[in-house]
């Protein structure tokens, strides 16, 4: 078998993807969280203090922890500890955090994360994964980081992708020159090299959707579903239904075998369920990247200007191009 590369010898051979040392070392903090939640969640059923509700008392009468509790702690100590972030915000915490030592305040990024999604799952020992998103500060160095550096669009991303806790432990990211894949090697401890270049099939035979939403989503989708479930599709064959209710995990699985993920607005949320910043930008960087697409089923995602951190929710169809383009073709204009 090959020699391994692990992540950090990848980075030192491809420095040109990374437009500075600071952004490696942002993906280096990412790395070390990433594995100190994969080691958390591999003994999660094992630990008190990890699995049940914030809030509620282990029977020592101690407070137990969410798992998502802890992941957002070793992110937020991760990226204090790197030195290079200037603030951040997360989908656990209500504001955006301003680190305030000088060190940061001089720092040029911000990063957004969303540090365990797929809470569902959480405790049911299905895939669950952190997603990450790095920018450049608008605010002046030498200065507090402000909200404004954290509302970009995502066009604007320096950095973006994913740690995928599933049946091994991976890290994708892109800097926006292709997308590369590592797998954690629980011998050496490190990340891997393991799908380099990665490319999402232009079209593929999976379709991912909650289904129970079907009858509580526009007219055009359910045209598209029944499309898909038909042989008028593009492969001639019904689609295969694969729907895991992590987005990271669906996601992960469209982007190597090709498909289409799609949250679109329902009822219960007219706005779509997943949030622009800390869900959609990320991997719709990663999509694009790989040669698939993400949109709203009307316009690109990586456009939309953000306007609020917490609550900008957007429907969501992303996946391989061609899939995305027929979705949107169904739908109203
Ligand atoms: P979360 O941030 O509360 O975990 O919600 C996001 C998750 C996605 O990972 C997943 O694709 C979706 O919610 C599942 O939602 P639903 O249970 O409505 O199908
Ligand atoms: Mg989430």
């Amino acid at each position: 078998m090959s020699k391994l590369i692990p992540l950090h010898d990848f980075i030192s051979e491809n420095h040109c993807d990374f437009p500075s040392t600071e952004l490696s070392s942002i993906l280096g903090a990412i790395e070390k969280a990433g594995k100190n939640i994969s080691k958390d969640i591999r003994k999660a059923g094992l630990v008190d203090h990890i699995l049940g509700s914030k809030g509620s008392q282990n029977i020592q009468g101690e407070e137990q922890q969410k798992l998502d509790v802890v992941a957002d702690l070793a992110f937020i100590e991760a990226f204090e500890e790197s030195g290079q972030i200037c603030g951040f915000a997360s989908e656990e915490n209500d504001n955006f955090v301003a680190f305030q030592n000088k060190e940061a305040k001089n720092a040029t990024y911000v990063v957004l994360f969303d540090p365990l999604d797929g809470s569902s799952n959480i405790d049911v020992n299905v895939s669950i994964g952190t997603i990450f998103s790095v920018y450049k500060r608008i605010s002046p160095l030498g200065n507090e980081a402000v909200l404004e550096d954290m509302l970009q669009e995502g066009t604007k991303q320096v950095l973006a992708g994913y740690v995928l806790y599933g049946s091994s432990t991976m890290l994708v990211y892109s800097t926006g020159n292709g997308v590369n894949g590592f797998t954690l090697d629980p011998e050496s401890e490190n990340f891997c090299l393991s799908h380099r270049n990665m490319r999402m099939p232009e079209i593929g035979r999976l379709y991912a959707m909650n289904e129970g939403n079907i009858n509580e989503c526009e007219e055009g989708l359910s045209n598209y579903i029944s499309y898909c479930q038909s042989r008028e599709n593009q492969t001639g064959m019904p689609y295969s239904g694969r729907y895991i209710g992590s987005l990271v995990a669906d996601f992960h699985r469209n982007l190597i075998k090709g498909g289409i993920y799609i949250y679109p607005d329902v009822l219960s949320a007219p706005k779509g369920k997943l949030r622009l910043l800390y869900e959609c930008n990320p991997l719709a960087f990663i999509a694009e990247q790989a040669g698939g697409l993400a949109s709203t089923g009307r316009k690109r995602i990586l456009e939309i200007k953000p306007e609020e951190l917490h609550h900008q929710r957007v429907p969501y169809y992303v996946g391989s191009k061609l899939m995305v383009e027929k979705a949107m073709s169904f739908l109203k204009k």
